[in-house]
């Protein structure tokens, strides 16, 4: 951090900076460096070893189009899992759709929990709702153990560096597809087309061998590198049918024509992935 700025170098040949007013929160957890910082325009802002993970004015873009595209598509899911997540954002998503009745979210960094839970009140309390389970526990080992079956699967992760570099591997994918009932949809962060084009070409590869309509959409984050980020959505239900189901009520990012056109790709990337 220099100065009022903290800037952000996620790619060593661009960065982005918000301007701070206070550091709220500044620790080295067992597996990370945390921070939470009140940000000017933004709020305030959840970072991890450096590294943007929410702010509180644009969080809901990010948070509403990993959750609700693929819920909308399987329709009624019952039971969730959030893999990652620790910081609520998606939990508050998933728990608006009254057919849940278990949202589980498999978090490795309990502080991320806890920090969370006392900064970004704007997500409420999903933590208290009866109907969340937090696990506190390595997705892969989560995930092997094969017990649990789910309807939607939601990749909440951080970039794919270090502990989370596994997240994004085809072993991980299989994993998540065999946890999931028929009909069941998944969505992953998936990163951003001009800065990680091969990474997202090599999922969306195994993910066709996954599921017969995966499908890459993407959503403006103006604190996420390039302005965005994109989702890899997996399921044997095309995302269409999402479309014909009603919003959660409080939505503030995702509505009809939004979610038709996240799925609209800029030609060259369109190019890449599809051909
Ligand atoms: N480059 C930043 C990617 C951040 C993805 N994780 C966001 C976590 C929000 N729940």
């Amino acid at each position: 951090m220099s100065g009022i700025w903290f800037t952000e170098e996620l790619h060593p040949y661009y960065r982005k900076a918000l301007r701070v007013k206070a550091i709220l929160e500044d620790e080295q957890t067992p597996y990370q460096h945390l921070q939470v910082l009140e940000t000017e325009f933004f709020g305030k802002a959840l970072i991890l070893d450096d590294i943007i993970q929410l702010t509180e004015r644009d969080n809901a873009g990010y948070h509403e189009m990993i959750t609700h595209i693929p819920m909308l598509a399987q329709g009624a899911p019952r039971r969730v899992l959030i893999v990652g997540g620790g910081d609520g954002g998606s939990l508050q998503q998933v728990l608006k759709h009254s057919s849940v009745e278990e949202a589980v979210v498999c978090e490795l960094d309990r502080r991320v929990v806890e920090v969370s839970r006392k900064y970004f009140t704007q997500f409420g309390d999903p933590w208290s709702d009866p109907r969340a389970r937090l696990v506190i526990q390595d997705a892969f080992t989560f995930l092997e153990g094969g017990r649990e079956k789910f309807d939607v699967i939601i990749s909440d992760t951080t970039d794919p560096i270090g502990m989370a570099e596994r997240l994004f591997s085809e072993e991980f994918y299989r994993l998540m597809a065999a946890a999931l009932n028929p009909g069941g949809a998944i969505a992953t962060q998936c990163e951003q087309p001009f800065f990680d084009t091969a990474l997202i070409r090599e999922i969306y590869s195994f993910a066709k061998t996954l599921s017969r309509y995966p499908a890459y959409y993407y959503a403006h984050i103006p604190t996420y590198p390039g302005g965005g980020i994109g989702f890899m959505y997996l399921s044997d239900v095309p995302w269409q049918e999402g479309l014909k189901r009603d919003y959660p009520q409080g939505l503030n990012y995702l509505n009809r024509e939004v979610h038709q056109a996240a799925f609209a790709l800029p030609e060259f990337f369109r190019r890449e992935l599809y051909g």
